[in-house]
């Protein structure tokens, strides 16, 4: 049985995607920064007084326009044009200006902005031609002729249409009053979402110190990490806060901030962690890398004072400052950087992705771990660029627009297939989501290559990209509008998903899973379900904030996810959810702090063949069960047919330590209610 839905779910599906497509697009304004409220209201375009893209003097500017374009129509056209021009013009103040004049696709403004087929065709002549002569350089006026109106409504249609005017406005309407969750309905393959932490600010950063505390580290986007012990209750001192150092805002889609964390390998023996954030200003930004160290009075909290700077970086515009940070199974540090901003990677020559000379747009792999202290790193000798002129030796691969969310494969934990390799979300432009696999001195295309397909006419067919690598997998805008990244789940909870790469989009909210078929060396993409109530009970719900953050995982490699229902560092609706099975969460109460398996994995691989020594796991206490009719005396031994990971397999046989109350006869384990809590397992 899989997880994903097949093609059953394909009305479920349909039901998702006509609640999504309202709930959100991608606010950016004209400059490529987030939409913001204005210090003060408009006096034209008020509707965007709340959320826009304009200030006070752009307003100002527009009404200058409006003024101008009025008075160059009779009398009685001013009545029935006025509230057109004013629409149109005013949508250079709408949170999604950059979509409604093509300039995420395109990089090209648009001279009017995208206008629905309905809409347009009902605007009379008289007020486009007005709108034209007024606003519009005569050459491109011919392109837009108005004699015509099918012709200038074709003209004003946009990539995207999603995006057109006035229905993207209705649509954000209409989604302040639906729900501002995704629920799901569907059945035992699909998934459910245990709750585990609410009132987030953008949860950024969900990672764990691979120490053996299994400890879980959240970090929100306005730079305060806290610590969560293993029952995800919080420390409230903060573990380390950056918040006043730290550059973002509350503009709602705002990528500065927090926005990565690794811990050393050794981090157990010295200490050691790394983060990834935004500073400066609106007008100098740059992203830094630091290293940090844990405070030597207290295990949950870092040294502040310890802050040692591995690298900063001039950021020229504020979206796509890329952010993840991890150590490969090689034990270097790997960074991944955005292009730098705008749309279509316009810096320099050929972008910043393929510029060997920048570290934007890259894959940047470092060695922490090297005696010389006055250097904060050195370069791996191996690093496929070193003593190349002109190129910097920190790359490792580059052609990348905007990883958002890497991560490091474990490796089957029999075998050990897949190990180490590294998966990531590359964030696309105006047309193609895509995952790619991290190869030394690869070429991931951008900007020369969005997804599959040529971006950049003159780049596509220039001999330094024959070689490209192109994604294992694509996904369109009409699916999703931007990648999430995830993890191979390589944990023992549930099996079911197993081998399956997890990953979401941020702005449809859909999760999906990608399968390898290494025999035809194929993946397998798939939408995954969400479970309804019938499926999602027993503490987990079908039910989650819609707009996908991130992801991360714990130390035993169970997946957690971040969503919010409003992506702004100021709203407290940032919520972690681990992933769970249905399937495997059903009748047995097994109250587990969490899973042993992580050390079971050190001696058996699987955790259906626990093999840890018995004496070793102790049950909490005996303790009744709820309907008082049976009695746990003692745990269970452990042996190859219990597991502890989540619900039993099948029956788990007799066990004799159970028996029922007030008898000799023992209980068949699996139709207890259990609820134990197991220690970990130290070896
Ligand atoms: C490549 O990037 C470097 C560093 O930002 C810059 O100085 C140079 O002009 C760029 N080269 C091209 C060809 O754009
Ligand atoms: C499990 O036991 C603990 C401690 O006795 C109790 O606090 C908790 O509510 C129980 N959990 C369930 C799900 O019954
Ligand atoms: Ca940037
Ligand atoms: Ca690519």
């Amino acid at each position: 049985m899989s997880l994903a839905c097949g093609s059953i779910s394909l009305a479920l599906l349909a039901v998702i995607f006509a609640l999504l497509m309202t709930v959100n697009g991608h606010p950016q304004c004209l400059d490529f920064m987030p939409p913001f409220e204005p210090a003060e209201p408009l006096s034209l375009c008020q509707e965007y007084s709340k959320f826009g893209c304009c200030t006070r003097e752009q307003d100002y500017e527009l009404r200058k326009q409006f003024d101008e374009i009025l008075r160059s129509l009779p009398q009685n056209s001013r009545t029935v044009c006025e509230k057109h021009v004013m629409n149109i013009l005013c949508q250079e103040c709408s949170p999604y200006a950059s979509h409604l004049y093509d300039l995420e696709t395109t990089q090209v403004k648009k001279p009017l902005p995208g206008l629905c087929p309905k809409y347009c065709s009902s605007i009379p002549s008289e007020c486009i031609n007005a709108l034209l002569s007024t606003t519009i350089d005569p050459s491109v006026r011919k392109t837009l002729s108005p004699s015509d109106p099918k012709t200038f409504c074709e003209s004003t249609k946009i990539t995207d249409m999603d995006y057109c005017y006035p229905d993207i406005i209705t649509n954000e309407k209409f989604s302040n009053d639906i729900q501002k969750s995704i629920q799901g309905t569907g059945g035992a393959e699909c998934l459910c979402f245990k709750q585990l932490v609410v009132g987030l600010r953008n949860p950024t950063v969900l990672v764990h110190a691979g120490d053996g505390t299994h400890r879980i580290f959240i970090g929100e986007q306005y730079g305060k990490v806290h610590v969560y012990l293993p029952d995800f209750s919080k420390i409230d001192t903060p573990f380390l806060d950056l918040s006043k150092n730290i550059l973002t805002s509350t503009r709602r889609g705002d990528e500065r901030g927090f926005l990565g964390m690794a811990f050393h390998p050794d981090f157990k023996q010295n200490g050691r962690l790394f983060v990834y954030y935004s500073i400066g200003d609106d007008k100098h930004q740059k992203i830094r890398i630091s290293e940090f160290r844990i405070a030597s009075h207290d295990p949950n909290q870092v040294d502040r004072a310890s802050e040692k700077v591995l690298l900063e970086l001039d950021e020229p515009a504020g979206n796509h400052n890329g952010g993840q940070l991890l150590f490969g199974t090689d034990g270097y540090l790997y960074a991944f950087t955005g292009d730098g901003g705008k749309a279509g990677d316009p810096w320099g020559k050929r972008g910043n992705g393929q510029n060997l000379s920048s570290l934007l747009g890259k894959v940047i792999r470092i060695d922490i771990n090297h005696p010389d202290d006055s250097v904060p790193y050195v370069i791996p000798r191996d690093n496929p660029f070193v003593g190349q002129p002109n190129v910097r030796p920190e790359i490792y691969a580059y052609g990348q627009r905007n990883s958002w969310r890497c991560s490091v494969d474990r490796g089957d934990p029999v075998t050990g297939e897949g190990r180490g390799r590294i998966f990531c979300g590359d964030v696309g432009q105006g047309k193609w989501e895509e995952v790619d696999i991290i190869k030394k001195g690869g070429n991931y295309g951008w900007r020369a290559f969005e997804g599959f397909e040529c971006f950049d006419k003159k780049l596509c067919n220039t001999p330094e990209l024959a070689n490209h690598i192109p994604p294992i997998h694509v996904y369109s805008h009409s699916v999703g509008k931007s990648i999430t990244g995830g993890y191979m789940y390589r944990g023992c909870l549930y099996p079911n998903m197993r081998g399956q790469y997890i990953y979401g989009d941020f702005w449809t909210g859909l999760i999906f899973s990608l399968t390898e078929d290494a025999k035809k060396g194929a993946w397998n993409n798939k939408v995954i379900c969400v479970g309804g109530d019938d499926t999602c009970n027993n503490g987990v719900r079908g039910l989650y904030a819609p707009n996908i953050l991130s992801f991360g995982e714990d130390e035993a490699g169970e997946l957690y996810m971040l969503s919010t229902d409003y992506a702004s560092t100021s709203h407290e609706g940032g919520v972690v959810y681990r992933l769970v099975d249905p399937s495997r969460n059903a009748q047995v109460w097994l109250h587990i702090s969490f899973c042993s398996c992580a050390s079971c994995y050190v001696s058996s691989g699987l955790c259906e063949d626990i093999s840890c020594p018995a004496e070793k796991v102790r049950l909490l206490q005996s303790q009744k069960s709820r309907n008082d009719k049976t009695v746990i005396e003692q745990g269970p031994s452990l042996n190859h047919d219990t597991t502890l990971c989540g619900r039993p397999k099948t029956d788990l046989g007799t066990v004799t330590s159970v028996r029922r109350a007030g008898t000799h006869a023992p209980a068949r384990l699996s139709r207890l209610i259990l609820n134990v809590t197991i220690y970990t397992v130290q070896f």
